[in-house]
């Protein structure tokens, strides 16, 4: 009898105390202030849990990690990723890409379906993960690619010829992010990265190919946009870079601390390893600088080794040289092809060193992240 009584009151001890855990972060998400002023408290929330993580470590991400992997692609049927077949875990974060959503297409410019995209968006939003999407919207002149830098920026602002079309592309994407919501009917809060890596001068929005303030005056519009006429306030605003060589690139092309929540930068493993490591470091250096000084989470929003050359890469290349930084969570690129992919899967070279990155205590996977309520 006693030890039953006694199992009660453990059961209402823990239960209240997660409920009034929950309760506190509920109450903070609402006092929060974001870059969109109605945003949701679902998008509060988030942010908060993106505050949150540094405190234990960083998160793993993976782009299209649930969409295909090395020799398999989900049509709809199974749901798996690269990732959980070697560590029996799935990334914390997701990664998405709505390039081709603008034009009214079903499948994106990397051929996942958008209504696929949807559903295992609602699933790892509902496991606990955080879901981020970038955006390679076409040359809206050209009508090439997103990588065709042909002149475009000055012609879908405001006055410009474009505007017409450039607002109804915005109103596609803004369609498919409303219609993120959870069973219940509560919008899934999402980090949103549009026109990244603008320093480089590879995009149409890029360096060289429109001016600093053009620049910041496609992304102010583009947020006016959506927050204002399409009502999405779901978002999360990040601003990311290529890897930059001094604070002054890095704000060059900066809209302002109202327009953006979180800070970014893509780091690529392209050269050596030292030289990676200094990019790592002279660059995360500067993230976290800017980040501590605005007050504003920062990640490395895209990056990873090719091929993931180097075995031991996970714990001594990547972990060594991030932990200490401050990030809330590191992306790696998609799983595309035999010759294009930045996570391990079952069997590649790689597999081994990555299950003990898995195991550190500072490395946050689905199962770890689902916690951080
Ligand atoms: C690049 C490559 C391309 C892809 C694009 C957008 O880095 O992976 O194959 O189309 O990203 O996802």
């Amino acid at each position: 009898m006693d030890r039953i009584l006694l199992k009660y009151i453990v059961i209402i001890v823990l239960g209240s105390t997660f409920l009034s855990c929950k309760t506190t972060l509920m109450k903070k998400s609402i006092q929060l202030e974001l870059a969109d002023k109605k945003a949701n408290v679902s998008a509060k929330h988030l942010m908060l849990r993106i505050k949150e993580i540094p405190k234990t470590g960083y998160a793993f991400g993976h782009q299209d990690a649930t969409a295909y992997g090395l020799g398999w692609k989900n049509e709809g049927d199974i749901y798996k990723s690269d990732v959980n077949e070697v560590l029996g875990d799935f990334p914390a974060v997701y990664g998405f890409e709505l390039g081709h959503l603008e034009l009214g297409h079903s499948q994106n410019l990397d051929t996942v379906n958008f209504n696929l995209m949807g559903k295992l968006i609602k699933k790892a939003y509902k496991d606990g993960g955080i879901i981020t999407l970038s955006w390679h919207p076409d040359n809206p002149v050209t009508k090439k690619s997103a990588w065709d830098p042909s002149s475009a920026v000055s012609q879908v602002l405001e006055g410009g010829s474009l505007n017409p079309k450039y607002r109804a592309w915005l109103s596609k994407v803004a369609d498919f992010l409303n219609e993120l919501k959870t069973k219940s009917g509560k919008h899934i809060p999402i980090v949103f990265r549009p026109y990244h890596e603008m320093n480089g001068s590879w995009f149409w929005w890029g360096h060289g190919n429109c001016t600093p303030e053009e620049f910041k005056l496609l992304w102010k519009e583009t947020f006016e946009l959506f927050t204002a006429t399409y009502d999405v306030h779901n978002l999360l605003y990040c601003y990311s870079t290529d890897a930059v060589t001094s604070e002054e690139e890095y704000l060059r092309y900066y809209p302002g601390d109202e327009y953006v929540d979180i800070l970014g930068m893509d780091l690529y493993h392209k050269k050596t390893t030292e030289e990676y490591i200094e990019l790592l470091d002279n660059n995360l250096n500067l993230l976290s600088k800017i980040g501590k000084q605005k007050n504003k989470p920062y990640a490395m929003t895209e990056g990873g080794l090719n091929m993931v050359t180097v075995d031991n890469w996970w714990t001594e290349v990547l972990n060594k040289n991030v932990a200490d930084k401050g990030i809330s969570w590191a992306l790696f690129w998609r799983n595309a092809w035999p010759n294009h992919f930045f996570a391990p899967f079952k069997g590649q070279k790689s597999s081994s060193d990555f299950m003990e990155f898995h195991a550190l205590p500072n490395v946050l996977f689905l199962k770890k992240i689902s916690k951080i309520k």
